[in-house]
């Protein structure tokens, strides 16, 4: 079902007028009550009054998350504190958080982004989705609350963790929906396989999201949960989940272009690039009051697609995320990206998607060690054969990657599972 089918399926010409208008309008709002705005802008000679069309956008300046700390708590706000209904912030690993402050408008905006996701991913009134993101300052689990509300669906509120009370609600109230990280539904699965409960759920959709993940990991999350796997994307500052999502195509993330208009750039230089090359998202919204972002650049590394989408949607779609820039490693001057071993492993049939990186450096050297599980079946004390099998997904990883990992073949289960955003890397060199 497609949730708002004028804007979801509006001409390209149409979007590109409702897109000028509402960037000459948030452009106006951000330069005359954010100073920070004003200063970035006055320092390039940009008035808002050169801003006539969305093609003016490349005149803007970027914001970064720098600004975001800088600015801390609610320097960027651009409304009056009477006017703010809600606060969010994200989950910085150091320092101060980021925190979003979002308007009236600017929650039923953000519902709504949530909503078109849900329904494109085949929910409606009739069904029940099963909140497992977490609740509170993360924008995951009150984000996906509002946007099923919204759609007129059934919540049930279970935030994540205590996964046997999840599983037994999810079975007792014939759950249709599951939004939550893709790490804790896999978790999700394995407990359910675990508990011989597959086929006492009625699970149809999950909305997975939040964190980096693969085609293999849809694969898997499909055949363990009997579902479809639909990615929801989004973040803090730009509003939270619901910035795009996937349609019945699976094909890569609709973005609603009418709210959040994307570009994708060079990291180091800054230029636009065009559709299908990998670059940096960068966001504006269009209209959103409360902290309005100009040219936020997102750090996540995607390309967009505007060829035109079988499910009539208009809206233009980004590929799957590879990982943000701070995220890629470089091991012996290769980059790498977490995901990549993620998607290498469900390839290999013994091994399942459960990994955990340990980069260091040793007598100047970086190392690379991966803990990796294999399917129960699969694992046995017959060390020849571990050998062989971590030997095989050495073999892959060279050839996909180009370096050498040490593998490490561990008890199915004893890698650490999560209930929110997956921890997959420890990098000691930080520390020498
Ligand atoms: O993770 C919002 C969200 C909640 C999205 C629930 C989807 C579902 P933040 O905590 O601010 O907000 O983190 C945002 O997470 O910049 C990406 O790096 C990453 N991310 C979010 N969704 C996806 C996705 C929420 N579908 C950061 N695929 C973003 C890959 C994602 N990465």
């Amino acid at each position: 079902m497609i949730f708002n089918p004028e804007k979801e399926c509006m001409s390209r010409e149409d979007l590109r007028k409702l897109q000028s208008e509402r960037l000459v309008k948030i452009v106006k709002h951000a330069y005359d009550n954010v100073p920070m705005y004003k200063e970035r802008m006055d320092a390039l000679g940009v008035k808002p009054e050169d801003i006539k069309s969305i093609d003016d956008i490349v005149k803007l300046p970027f914001t970064t998350k720098k600004d975001l700390r800088d600015y801390y708590p609610d320097k960027l706000f651009a409304v009056p504190r009477s006017e703010i209904v809600r606060f969010h912030a994200s989950s910085g690993t150091t320092g101060k958080p980021i925190v979003a402050g979002y308007t009236a408008h600017d929650v039923e905006n953000w519902a709504e982004g949530v909503a078109r996701v849900l329904a494109a991913g085949g929910m409606s009134k009739e069904d029940t989705v099963q909140v497992s993101y977490g609740y509170g300052l993360f924008t995951g689990g009150l984000g996906a609350h509002d946007g099923a509300t919204k759609l007129g669906a059934a919540v049930l509120p279970t935030s994540a963790g205590n996964t046997s009370k999840q599983i037994m609600l999810m079975e007792d109230l014939q759950t249709t929906g599951l939004c939550c990280t893709p790490s804790y539904a896999l978790f999700l699965a394995e407990e359910i396989e675990k508990e011989g409960k597959k086929d006492a759920i009625k699970l149809k959709s999950g909305f997975f999201g939040a964190e980096p993940w693969t085609e293999g990991m849809r694969k898997e999350l499909e055949a363990k949960l009997g579902i479809k796997a639909y990615d929801i994307y989004g973040l803090t500052e730009i509003s939270g989940p619901g910035v795009g999502g996937e349609c019945e195509c699976q094909n890569g993330t609709h973005l609603w272009e009418d709210m959040f208009y994307p570009e994708i750039i060079n990291p180091e230089t800054g230029e636009q690039l065009p559709d299908g090359v990998e670059g940096e998202l960068v966001f504006t919204t269009l209209d959103k009051w409360g902290m309005p972002m100009l040219r936020y650049r997102t750090r996540d590394l995607t390309h967009l697609i505007h060829e035109k989408c079988e499910c009539g949607r208009t809206l233009c779609r980004m590929g799957r995320i590879l990982g943000r820039t701070d995220d890629m490693l470089i091991i012996r001057g290769v980059n790498v990206f977490p995901s990549q071993v993620e998607s290498i492993l469900l390839e290999i049939p013994e091994f399942q998607g459960q990994y955990y990186i340990t980069v260091d450096r040793v007598n100047n050297v970086d190392t690379f060690d991966i803990d990796v599980e294999l399917r129960e079946e699969y694992y046995s004390d017959d060390i020849a054969a571990m050998n062989r099998l971590a030997d095989k997904l050495v073999g892959r990883i060279v050839s996909v990657i180009g370096i050498k990992p040490k593998i490490h073949i561990v008890e199915p289960g004893s890698i650490t599972r999560s209930m929110g955003k997956a921890k997959h890397v420890t990098d000691n060199r930080k520390f020498k």
